[in-house]
């Protein structure tokens, strides 16, 4: 059965009329066609649906927006991508925007959940870095616009822990037994502990795997949780001393707690570049596309990175920031990996992440 044939019944099935089934398909081909500057959006809407990761933008990147456009804006957070992507799958509607980590766009471009953008109304995009332009995740500047980038390494108490931590061996060192976390997230997870034995973190291999599941459930017995984001209150009061966390979410800690540090573990970790994307379902794809262009401005992506601490794709943006967020020492960048997409074996990983969760 053809796509479009599957989507006309599963329409109809879902109880939509042929009219408005056949109104849907011709925004889908009308949204498909190549953006050549002349194709019109919509008058802006007065309304802006958000999805993003929690901690992630600066306190007036908001209420700036709402009062220049006249656009109310609601902004709803979520701790992974796989959260994310599996309340979409799951049918919720009415989101606008959307920032999913590069690895995770093949998906959201195969299930048809995403739409490609016009690109004639994000004049701004000549701001970005051309290094965070045609990414791999997105090769043609079709679906995406970089919102910021940034690492997966360990924070860690300095005033507690007695030598600095360089390695993802400290998780298996039962002095700091309830004292440690990792993040609620499986790529991350098995990634790391992948990276530990000198794998790659996109790694296939049932060997590799399998090691990577022995190490991580060993971890396990001395970690406190998986949690991702709010592990920060526990870094900051002393509860929690060691935490597999990302660069900004550690900055913003260490703002409020200045015995905190962060490394790149020798073994390596991530590189990401987070992406805003419009759902296909966005019902108000006009803000949509000015919430973009907004972000693209240099004050508006400077102002976003000094709040979370996350480096900004946007160059004129960049030179904005003093001190600037450092990019990763060319020592460093050997050690970082991006995460790619698994493709079919995305199930097998799947299935590890929920063994080591229920060992
Ligand atoms: N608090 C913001 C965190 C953003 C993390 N995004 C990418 C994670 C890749 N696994």
């Amino acid at each position: 059965m053809s796509g479009r044939r599957k989507f006309l019944l599963q329409g109809l099935i879902a109880g939509m009329s042929l009219p408005v089934v056949g109104g849907i398909l011709e925004s889908c081909r009308r949204e498909d066609r190549p953006d050549n500057g002349t194709a019109e959006l919509p008058p802006l809407e007065k309304e802006l649906h958000i999805y993003n990761w929690s901690d992630y933008i600066a306190e007036d990147t908001v209420s700036n927006f709402e009062r220049e456009f006249g656009v109310r804006v609601s902004y709803d957070t979520y701790e992974s991508n796989e959260e994310m992507v599996a309340k979409l799958q799951a049918g919720a509607r009415g989101y606008d925007i959307i920032v999913p980590s590069g690895y995770i766009l093949p998906v959201l471009v195969a299930t048809n959940l995403i739409a490609p953008l016009r690109r004639s109304y994000l004049p701004n995009s000549k701001n970005l870095s051309p290094i965070f332009q045609n990414l791999p995740a997105d090769p043609e500047n079709r679906y995406t616009v970089p919102w910021q980038w940034g690492t997966s390494g360990i924070a860690y108490r300095t005033d507690k822990v007695r030598s600095p931590v360089q390695s993802w061996a400290i998780f298996q060192d039962p002095q700091y037994a309830g004292k440690m976390t990792m993040m609620d997230d499986a790529r991350e997870v098995i990634g790391s502990q992948l990276r530990y034995r000198g794998y790659s973190l996109n790694s296939t291999d049932p060997d590799e795997l399998a090691r990577a599941k022995a190490d991580a459930i060993s971890a396990k017995k001395q970690l406190r949780a998986y949690i991702s984001a709010p592990v920060k209150a526990q870094l900051i009061s002393g509860d929690i001393w060691i935490s597999q966390l990302w660069n900004g979410d550690t900055a913003q800690a260490r703002a409020e707690q200045p015995n905190l540090a962060y490394v790149i573990p020798r073994e390596g970790c991530t590189i990401w570049t987070d992406l805003m994307c419009i759902p296909r379902s966005s019902p108000n794809k006009r803000a949509a596309h000015e919430w973009m262009n907004y972000i693209l401005r240099p004050e508006v992506g400077s102002a976003i990175s000094r709040a979370t601490g996350y480096g900004t794709p946007n160059a004129a943006a960049a030179e904005m920031l003093v001190p600037p967020v450092p990019y990763p020492t060319e020592a460093e960048l050997k050690r970082l990996e991006y995460p790619t997409d698994l493709g079919k074996e995305t199930e097998t990983w799947d299935r590890i992440w929920t063994e080591i969760k229920s060992a």
